[in-house]
């Protein structure tokens, strides 16, 4: 009952605005189902990123949710985590929000080990704004400003943050990175969710989980081709797992 309680909570908002089969959706409603079974809906603060994890407000009925300015969300949180230390925060940026454009931020919030949650939604491309490279665009991956595909030796190559983080401080609650394209990751990434957000209850410190995320709309894949893309194209170059683990 109690369970059926929680999904009628989930959906009970209005529809969101994403495209169909776009992946921010699934990852945010694993977030939703975590913060929900931990008790933390009410008492969470989602500081928001800019671009397509930003039309999900829709979906976002629960606590207070600051739009950020872009790349600036893992700042926002740490503002607000400081101040209103009881609070659950956590930020929901895309790879173009987190690490584009806001390394910085993401960074610096890992140096210092706040006590926050980073989710990123990396769907390898600068979604909203018409599907432009961003750093996790795969080698050879057409997007609109690499329309002959990704030359590394031109662009740099893709650059995996939840390990970066790991080497910058070591000393950081949790980081890992999944994904979404079949039953058996998104038990995994849910899983994940969980120790992060365990991390901030519990005081550890700073957790960040990218995941591995898709979209249809740029990517010009259907749904069901986007996730064989992912487990042939985007796992080999992005692995699986937890970079640091809780207590390590
Ligand atoms: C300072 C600033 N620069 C550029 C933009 C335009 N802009 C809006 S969303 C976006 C890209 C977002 O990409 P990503 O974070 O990967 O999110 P996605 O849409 O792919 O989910 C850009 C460049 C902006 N709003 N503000
Ligand atoms: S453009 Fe891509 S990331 Fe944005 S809502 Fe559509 S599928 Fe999702
Ligand atoms: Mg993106």
């Amino acid at each position: 009952m109690e369970d059926i309680v929680r999904l009628s909570h989930l959906i009970d908002a209005p529809a969101p605005t994403a495209c169909p089969g776009c992946g921010h959706l699934l990852f945010f409603r694993l977030i939703r189902e975590v913060l929900d079974e931990l008790d933390l809906t009410e008492k969470a603060i989602h500081a928001n990123g800019i671009g397509c994890t930003g039309v999900h407000r829709a979906w976002q009925n629960h606590g207070y949710v600051p739009l950020t300015a872009h790349g600036r969300a893992a700042a926002v949180a740490t503002g607000i985590k400081r101040t209103n230390p009881d609070a659950f925060v956590y930020t929901f940026q895309g790879d173009g929000d987190a690490a584009v454009i806001g390394l910085a931020e993401t960074l610096n919030a890992a140096y210092r080990n706040e006590n926050i949650c980073v989710f990123i939604s990396t769907n390898a491309v600068f979604g909203l704004t018409g599907g432009q490279m961003s750093w996790a665009t795969l080698p050879g991956q057409k997007t609109t400003t690499s329309p002959l595909g990704r030359d590394c030796s031109t662009t740099g190559a893709p650059l995996h943050v939840p390990e970066l983080i790991t080497q910058v401080n070591p000393g950081i609650a949790y980081a890992a990175r999944g994904t979404i394209n079949s039953p058996k990751h998104i038990i995994q990434l849910k899983r994940m969710i969980r120790n992060a957000m365990e991390a901030q209850i519990n005081n550890e410190g700073y957790s960040i989980v990218e995941c591995m995320s898709v979209c249809p709309n740029n990517w010009h894949l259907t749904p069901l081709q986007c996730r064989e893309h992912v487990e042939n194209k985007v796992i080999p170059e992005f692995p699986l797992g937890e970079f640091k683990k809780r207590g390590e």
